[in-house]
C-alpha cells in the first residue's frame, strides 16, 4: 500500500464540509485522487474520505485526476459529463450522449499495479460550468457511481 500512500501524499487537500457533502479547492494546479468502488463503498467514488462528494473548483484550474480502481471484480471509469442524473440502467458507455457532453474525456483503467489495483491519470483545465463525474461502465452511474463537479 506504499504506492497508494505516496499517491495520497501528492494529492491537493481540499476543504471538506460533511454537512453539505462538498469538497472545495482553491486556486492553483490541483491533484485529486479518486477511489473507485472500494470494498466499504461498493459502486461509489471515495475522494478524500468522502463518498461521491460535490467538488468545487475554480475556473481555469489545471487539474490532474488519478482514478484508482479498488474493485477486484469490475472495470470502472471516472468521466465528466454535463448530463445529470437520473442515469440509465442500460449504461452510458458508447451511448454517444456521454462523450458529446464531456469536458475532457475519460479516464479508463490502465494496467494493474503491484498492489493489485488499477490506476490511471488524466489532466485537464477546468472550464466554468456544472458537470457530473460518473462511471461510464454499464449501469454503474445508475447504481450510484456519480457526483457533482462544479467549476465557477
Ligand atoms: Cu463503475
Amino acid at each position: 500500500m506504499s504506492d497508494l500512500a505516496a499517491l495520497n501524499a501528492s494529492a491537493t487537500q481540499g476543504q471538506g464540509f460533511t454537512g453539505n457533502h462538498t469538497l472545495w479547492f482553491g486556486s492553483g494546479p490541483m491533484t485529486i485522487v479518486a477511489y473507485g468502488s472500494p470494498t466499504d463503498h461498493d459502486m461509489a467514488f471515495v475522494i478524500q474520505g468522502m463518498v461521491n462528494p460535490t467538488i468545487h473548483v475554480r475556473s481555469g484550474t489545471r487539474m490532474t485526476l488519478t482514478m484508482v480502481n479498488m474493485d477486484s471484480g469490475e472495470y470502472h471509469t471516472w468521466s465528466l459529463t454535463i448530463q445529470g442524473p437520473p442515469y440509465s440502467s442500460s449504461g452510458m458507455m458508447g451511448s454517444g450522449g456521454m462523450m458529446s457532453g464531456t469536458m475532457m474525456g475519460t479516464s479508463s483503467l490502465g494496467p494493474m499495479s503491484s498492489m493489485g489495483m488499477w490506476s490511471q491519470q488524466t489532466s485537464f483545465t477546468a472550464q466554468a460550468g456544472t458537470y457530473w463525474y460518473v462511471c461510464a461502465v454499464s449501469n454503474h452511474a445508475a447504481g450510484g457511481m456519480y457526483g457533482q463537479f462544479v467549476v465557477g
